[in-house]
């Protein structure tokens, strides 16, 4: 099968669009057109909300079809995010206003991670559950229940290549969490560059993920509703915590399909220094 390499053509974000981002795209729109709930969609690689199922569908989905495209080629894990809202909207199959719900509507909020092993996890806003998949038997198996993430992490995962183009609260964090400022906390740093494999090793074994606006990104590189607010939903219902850097992500209102975010997720007193490190440094100008 084709599906390795780029595909030669550009998204809605301006970026290249990779064989298997087409693929997963398709696959995704099929499998939710096919269970006659969802009346509409976005995708992050399309540039408006998509019509599903007009009469059956009391639900709106939004998601990343593949998360990490450049990791694609070099093997390195990649995912899948997801985020349901119920439909708020009367007529048809539903309009923009569906999808641009606060994040706290979330009905549910999840992603698949494919490494070692294919992992999904969700919440329906009851915990956190993680189940993997058992390809002898093809369907997924329990394996955490009611995840809780640490209150502190021992990673902090962030592109340090981007350092110069921070603000002065951020490099002092980041500094903090190398131990060569403040009062000296010592992380130890991971980066794979795909947002679902940072968050799952942070989830499970505590640890702060950051992408903050810098000079060239200055609303930050993520997006709201497929990739910030679905895993910030995860994050709060396991414990932890997403802000962009001084308000819950799942409090913003979203104002545009592809919004983008900065990003400051994970243990909950690492994102709480994040947000106090950013406020001192601010008000000491
Ligand atoms: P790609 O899908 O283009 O590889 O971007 C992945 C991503 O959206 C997210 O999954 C990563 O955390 C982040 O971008 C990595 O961005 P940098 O390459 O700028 O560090």
């Amino acid at each position: 099968m084709d599906i390795l390499g780029s595909a030669g053509t550009i998204n809605v974000q301006g970026e290249q669009q990779q064989k298997l981002d087409v693929l997963a795209n398709e696959v995704m729109k099929e499998a939710f057109c096919h269970t006659g709930r969802v009346s509409l969609m976005a995708s992050e690689e399309e540039e408006d909300p998509i019509p599903a199922d007009a009469a059956a569908g009391k639900y709106v989905v939004l998601f990343d079809p593949l998360d990490g495209s450049s990791n694609i080629d070099v093997n390195v894990s990649i995912g899948t995010i997801f985020s349901i809202h119920r439909r708020v909207s009367g007529d048809g199959c539903g309009n923009l206003v569906d999808c641009l719900q606060r994040g706290r509507e979330q009905v549910a909020a999840g992603y698949v991670i494919y490494g070692s092993s294919t992992v999904m996890v969700y919440s329906a806003g009851n915990g956190v559950h993680c189940f993997t998949l058992d390809p002898v038997i093809g369907e997924f198996r329990l394996i955490n229940h009611d995840v809780a993430t640490p209150r502190t992490g021992k990673y902090y995962s962030i592109n340090e290549s981007n350092y110069t183009r921070w603000s002065a609260g951020y490099q002092k964090i980041v500094r903090c969490f190398k131990g060569v400022d403040g009062d000296g906390h010592g992380k130890n740093a991971r980066y794979i560059g795909s947002l679902v494999a940072d968050f799952h090793r942070n989830l499970l074994a505590g640890g702060i993920f950051m992408y903050p606006a810098d000079t060239k990104s200055p609303n930050g590189k993520l997006r709201l509703l497929y990739e910030a607010s679905p895993l910030a939903f995860v994050a709060e219902q396991a414990g932890g915590a997403a802000s962009d850097g001084t308000t819950p992500i799942l409090d913003i209102e979203p104002k545009k399909l592809h919004q983008r975010t900065p990003l400051v997720i994970g243990s909950r007193d690492d994102v709480a220094f994040v947000e106090r490190t950013l406020r001192e440094v601010e008000a000491a100008g």
